[in-house]
Formats: C-alpha cells, sequence, structure tokens
C-alpha cells in the first residue's frame, strides 16, 4: 500500500565505459598482439557495452614476464610497505563504490542492492583485512620466515567479478607475490576498472596484470611454464581440464569449483527466519553462487507449512531491472547461461518432480529466470545432482537427522550447507557429520574475509579467506 519507490541507480554513475579495451600489463594499458575482440554486454537489455581484446598466447607471455620482472621487488619490500598499498586499494575501493557496484550490475546482471550492499563492501573488506596480515606473516601458522611462491595465474568467474577478484588478489599481493589475473569474457569490465584503481595506488609496474579474454586465454595462463601458482575458480570440468594439464609440472594449484549445497531444516526452526535463508540461499545473486542453498532438505512433518510459507514469500519476490533498487533478483549473466538452467528445469519437470513458479512478469529483452521450485523431486534426478546455478530450488525430504545427513551428503560436491533448528547439539553434530567445506547455521550465504572458505570432493581444494587462505601464495 505504501510502496517505498526510490529513484533507479543512474547508468552514468558507472562512469566512463571505453568502447574497446586492451589488456593492463606491466602498469600500462595496451593493445593485444592479435586482433581478435570480443564483446561484453549488459544482460538485462543485450546491448553491447564495450569490445575488450581477446588474449593471445604472445600477450600471456608478456604479462607473465611483467609478473615475473616485478616479484623480486615487490617480494623484497617490508611487509609494513606492502600493507600501505593493499591499505590504499580498499580505501579506493570504498571510495569509487557507486561507481563500481553500478558497473558490476550493468555487466554483470545482478541488482544493485547486492552489488552496493554486499559485493563492493567485501571487495573492500578483503583489501583490509589482507592487508593487516602483510607484516605479520610469521604469526601466520605456517613457519617463522613464509616466503611468497612466485608468480600467480588466477583465473575467475563471472558471479561476483570484482569480489573474486579480490579474493584472488588481496592474498597474493599480502603474501609478496606478483599476479595475472584473466577475468571472465562476460563480466571484464569491473577487473579493467580495478586496473585504474592499481595504478591510482601508485602500485609498482607489473605486480597486477589484467589480461581479458575466454577459455583459450585461461588455459595458456593457466599452463605457463613460468607461472608458479594457479588460483582458479569456475566450473568443475574446467578446473578438472587445468588439474589435468598441471599434473607432472612444478605449479601449485588451488581449485574452488562447483557446489549443490543442502539447507537442512528441522521441525523446531523459527518457519518465518527458515524461509529467509531458504530465499537468500537460492535467490540471492540470481543463484549463480557455487554455495547456493540448491536443495532444501525439509523435515517431513513441516514440509507442508514451510512450503506454504516459502510460497508466499516467493510471490513477493520482484524480477526485474538491476539498476532498481527495488529488485530483487537480476538478469541471467548470458545467455549460454540462461540456456543450461532453462534445459535442467526441463529435464526435472520430463523427470517426474513438480515445477511451481510465482506468476511474475518477465523483461522482454534481455535474459531472465523466475524464481522457481521443485517439489517430488528424487535424489536421482538431474535437478537434485546437476549444480544448476539459477533461481532454481529442489525440495526434498528427511525423518531424522542421520537421514539428512545422508541426503546431504549424497552428491558429489561438498561446499558448503545450512542447518536449521534452535537445537544447539544438533547443530554441531550436524556439521561434523556434513562433508562441507562451509556450514552455516539459522543463516545463509554470509561471507566474512576471516573466515576461510572453499570445499571437499569435486568443490576443489585449497582455502580462501582468512588466515588459511595464505597458506596457498606460502612456500613454508
Ligand atoms: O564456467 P567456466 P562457465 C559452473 C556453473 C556454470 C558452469 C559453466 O555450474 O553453470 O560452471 O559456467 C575460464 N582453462 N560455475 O562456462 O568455463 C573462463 O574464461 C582455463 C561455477 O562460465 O569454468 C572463465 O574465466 N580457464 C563457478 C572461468 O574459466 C578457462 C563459477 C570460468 O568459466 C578454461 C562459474 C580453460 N580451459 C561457473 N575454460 C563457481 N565455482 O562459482 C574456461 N576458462
Amino acid at each position: 500500500l505504501f510502496a517505498y519507490a526510490p529513484a533507479p541507480e543512474s547508468r552514468a554513475a558507472a562512469g566512463e565505459i571505453a568502447s574497446h579495451y586492451g589488456h593492463f600489463i606491466d602498469g600500462e594499458f595496451t593493445e593485444s598482439t592479435g586482433s581478435e575482440s570480443l564483446k561484453t554486454i549488459d544482460p538485462a537489455t543485450e546491448e553491447v557495452l564495450a569490445e575488450f581484446a581477446q588474449g593471445t598466447e604472445a600477450d600471456v607471455d608478456r604479462a607473465v614476464a611483467a609478473a615475473r620482472a616485478a616479484f623480486p621487488g615487490w617480494a623484497g619490500l617490508p611487509g609494513s610497505e606492502r600493507a600501505k598499498y593493499l591499505f590504499r586499494i580498499a580505501r579506493i575501493v570504498q571510495e569509487r563504490s557507486r561507481e563500481l557496484a553500478v558497473l558490476e550490475s550493468i555487466d554483470n546482471g545482478k541488482p544493485i542492492r547486492e552489488t552496493r550492499d554486499v559485493d563492493l563492501p567485501l571487495v573492500a573488506a578483503h583489501f583490509f583485512y589482507y592487508a593487516g596480515w602483510a607484516d605479520k606473516l610469521e604469526f601466520a601458522g605456517y613457519g617463522p620466515n613464509p616466503r611468497p611462491v612466485g608468480v600467480a595465474a588466477q583465473v575467475i568467474p563471472w558471479n561476483f567479478p570484482l569480489l573474486m577478484l579480490a579474493w584472488k588478489i588481496a592474498p597474493a599481493l599480502a603474501t609478496g607475490n606478483t599476479v595475472v589475473l584473466k577475468p571472465a569474457e562476460t563480466t571484464p569490465l569491473t577487473a579493467l576498472r580495478f586496473a585504474e584503481i592499481v595504478r591510482q595506488a601508485g602500485l609498482p609496474r607489473g605486480v597486477v596484470n589484467i589480461v581479458t579474454g575466454d577459455g583459450r586465454t585461461g588455459a595458456a595462463l593457466t599452463a605457463h611454464p613460468d607461472v608458479d601458482k594457479v588460483a582458479f575458480t569456475g566450473s568443475t570440468e574446467v578446473g578438472r581440464a587445468i588439474a589435468r594439464t598441471l599434473a607432472g609440472t612444478r605449479t601449485r594449484l588451488s581449485l574452488e569449483l562447483g557446489g549443490k549445497a543442502a539447507n537442512i531444516v528441522f521441525d523446531d526452526a523459527p518457519i518465518d527466519q527458515a524461509v529467509e535463508g531458504i530465499v537468500d540461499g537460492i535467490f540471492f545473486n540470481q543463484g549463480h553462487v557455487c554455495c547456493a542453498g540448491s536443495r532444501l532438505l525439509v523435515q517431513e512433518s513441516i514440509q507442508d507449512e514451510l512450503l506454504d510459507a516459502l510460497k508466499r514469500r516467493m510471490s513477493t519476490l520482484r524480477v526485474g531491472d538491476p539498476l532498481d533498487k527495488n529488485t530483487d533478483i537480476g538478469a541471467i549473466n548470458s545467455a549460454a547461461q540462461l540456456a543450461r538452467i532453462t534445459e535442467l528445469a526441463q529435464a526435472g519437470e520430463a523427470e517426474g518432480a513438480e515445477r511451481w513458479a510465482p506468476a511474475c512478469e518477465l523483461p522482454s529483452s534481455g535474459f531472465w529466470f523466475a524464481p522457481t521450485l521443485f517439489t517430488g523431486v528424487s535424489a536421482t534426478h538431474r535437478i537434485s545432482r546437476e549444480e544448476i546455478f539459477g533461481p532454481v530450488l529442489s525440495v526434498l525430504t528427511f525423518r531424522t537427522p542421520e537421514e539428512a545427513v545422508a541426503k546431504a551428503n549424497n552428491t558429489p560436491y561438498g561446499l558448503s550447507a545450512g542447518i536449521w533448528t534452535e537445537k544447539g547439539s544438533r547443530i554441531l553434530w550436524m556439521a561434523n557429520k556434513l562433508r562441507a567445506g562451509v556450514v552455516w547455521s539459522n543463516t545463509f550465504n554470509k561471507f566474512d574475509p576471516t573466515s576461510p572458505f572453499g570445499g571437499y570432493k569435486e568443490s576443489g581444494y585449497g582455502r580462501e579467506g582468512g588466515r588459511h587462505g595464505l597458506e596457498a601464495y606460502l612456500d613454508v
């Protein structure tokens, strides 16, 4: 009745978007040695935002050489000096956060409320947190004088473009490594804008290099013989390919891959709070979240009550313009991702699960998918086994805690899980039994730079965040 309708965020706040971008190598924006360009589009309108370079092997060579040349100087700085640069980056990110949030929403499709209130604050927090470690590495628990590994090649996905960049770059720089980072081909713009921040912060040349391009550039970078460490976040399939390539080389690898998290609700959980957590768990960021709570495991006795409340809540979700401050669910990041989600949802129906979505009008151009619920899902259905990476929730039921654990662990993945119960002893018992790198209780999708994040099984290995996140970039 009293709908609060703030003005939409202005596109102009994103600052100037160039029509064409090259790479950022050795402190300079530079053209590619090749002639191929890719386009990045606004997934909410399908409008072309910019062209950018498809990085060649020669571009990757130049970037790795720049990082190699910068390494001794950067590694040789006292930690307190490296910390100053990281603090400076963190503060500039804060100062430019509106610009970066709008740019991210336009390039990725995610709602401005999320980029403004989640992504950007976490990006700054990550740089602040690792700045604090730079001069205290002897207390990190990896021996008295841990050393940087060298040149890090970092390949990131499109779901949290700037935040994944921060997760990769901040710990690498704090520990004295130099980096070559490749953003995803559908979301290169905030990484290229970050290159400006690197210059603004006065980082020595070559410490951070950004090379754009698709999987071919990623493959050239991760297989480069002068790279000491590869950090990859993306699909399990590509993670496996990189691991195969690096087997038998000296290059170290950490992988953060897919997930199929269970959000487990017991009959004593406060229903309204659990419904908020379920909605946040699967519809946050259009479900493009590796730790998304994509399987709801609900105790049989409260199934009807919980699903009624969940459907009522889903009916209030607003899907649409990412720059509208009221939007809950923005655009799907790409046509390819929309096709993947659509195919899996169709498979859900074909295998006999019951599909439900609230009535909601989707914009006529752009890539959209309504928040969707599947009931009557069995453990053998594809929608309960495969990562959908979209706003699609599969509901399964259980009777006992033991059954909940068995069903939650019945997945090749092991990234995260959620437990909703008032019973503390049950939380601890469950958390120990769940094969998941992150377990939330009575909340979901909460992130903090002080806390390690990473998976078991096909969700990858290595941890990012916290003190444990330093290990990937240190030689003990
Ligand atoms: O991932 P890719 P895509 C999952 C999710 C999604 C599916 C496919 O289920 O539906 O993967 O997404 C680079 N060597 N996740 O195709 O291809 C690529 O350029 C080196 C979960 O977008 O893995 C991009 O920068 N790099 C995930 C990055 O890898 C290569 C996030 C991710 O792209 C490469 C993203 C190669 N051979 C997708 N091929 C998560 N864990 O959050 C591609 N790339």
